[in-house]
């Protein structure tokens, strides 16, 4: 496994100036609430942030997935604000040696949060520069204590369909739930994120906390999480339920598989306007140096 790196690199270091500064006048003009000095985020980036530029925090909130609250990207900043984020806690049970309901304030005292400014690439083939504040899942999962016996993760949304109008809808099966190998699981870039840009997660984002796995399709960075299981087996997950011809469990990110539907071969960087060219998309999303080791001997056709 690699090895945890530290550096004082934040968002602002590797951004350009103007664009910082443009980003504080929004924020300071479109969100009230926030001082400046808190925009820089709790904690320094490391090692494993990009240093591409971010996209904005008015698209990275205005442009979502999130089905619990519709299928369009612009339901989620309309209606996600029906969510009650707190009080919340996440039930972590199965293969560990201190199952229990884990109160979100209770996990964030003991947690320490940096700053992981990460590429998020959809299914759907478009991808933003995200800059997250979280904390490794790893801790997380060590706090409670990993059995020997787990291989698996299994992680579920909030069902709530009286303020989650979607899971009234049957487009997918509900609760959302996701997977991830233990190893995937505590690999270093997998976080449990809890805010951008400094400020606590948006509604539509997943609030108050969701996964992010960098190197995997969008889809695996469930949101609005409530439930972690270890397990001995691979779990079931809502996309593969749904289709399985088009959602592996891996889904790892590969330019070479395309989906049934499109090519995976290039992504639309959201905020480059119409005209903007597409860019190649990565293998592994552009983080195989740190994640290419897990999949050793594994068709990746195969196990799309
Ligand atoms: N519970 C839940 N988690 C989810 C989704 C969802 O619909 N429900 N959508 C996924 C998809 S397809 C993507 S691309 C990312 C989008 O995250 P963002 O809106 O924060 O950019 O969230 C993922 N997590
Ligand atoms: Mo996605």
């Amino acid at each position: 496994m690699a090895k945890r790196y530290t550096s004082n690199l934040t968002w602002n270091d590797v951004t350009p100036e103007s664009v910082y500064l443009n980003r504080r006048n929004f924020l300071a003009g479109g969100a009230g609430a926030i001082a400046a000095g808190s925009i820089a985020g709790p904690a320094a980036a490391t090692q494993y942030s990009t240093d591409e530029t971010p996209n904005t925090w008015e698209e990275i909130t205005q442009y979502n997935n999130f089905y619990e609250f519709g299928t369009d990207k612009t339901d989620p900043a309309k209606y996600a604000g029906a969510l009650t984020t707190s009080p919340w806690s996440i039930e972590i049970g199965g293969l560990v040696d201190k199952p229990g309901t884990y109160d979100f304030k209770d996990i964030m005292s003991e947690m320490t949060i940096e700053e992981r400014i990460y590429r998020l690439r959809c299914v759907e083939a478009w991808s933003m520069v995200i800059p997250w504040n979280g904390f490794e899942l790893a801790d997380l999962l060590n706090m409670a204590g990993v059995k020997e016996e787990a291989k698996f993760v299994s992680f579920e949304t909030l069902y709530r369909p009286e303020e989650m109008w979607g899971q009234k809808k049957h487009y997918l099966v509900w609760p959302y739930t996701e997977g991830l190998r233990l190893d995937e699981a505590m690999h270093p870039l997998t976080i449990m994120a809890t805010g951008l840009y400094g400020k606590d997660m948006p509604n539509q984002n997943g609030a108050p906390i969701r996964l992010v796995v960098p190197w995997k399709y969008g889809f695996k960075s469930i949101k609005s999480i409530v439930k972690i299981t270890l397990l001995e087996e691979e779990p079931l997950t809502s996309w593969n339920v749904t289709n399985s011809d088009e959602y592996g469990f891996y889904a790892n990110v590969n330019p070479l598989v395309d989906h049934p539907r499109w090519s995976q071969a290039t992504e639309r960087r959201i905020g480059g306007g119409i005209f903007a060219k597409r860019i190649p998309t990565k293998m592994f999303n552009g983080y195989g140096d740190e994640v290419a080791d897990m999949y050793k001997g594994m068709d990746l056709a195969k196990y799309y």
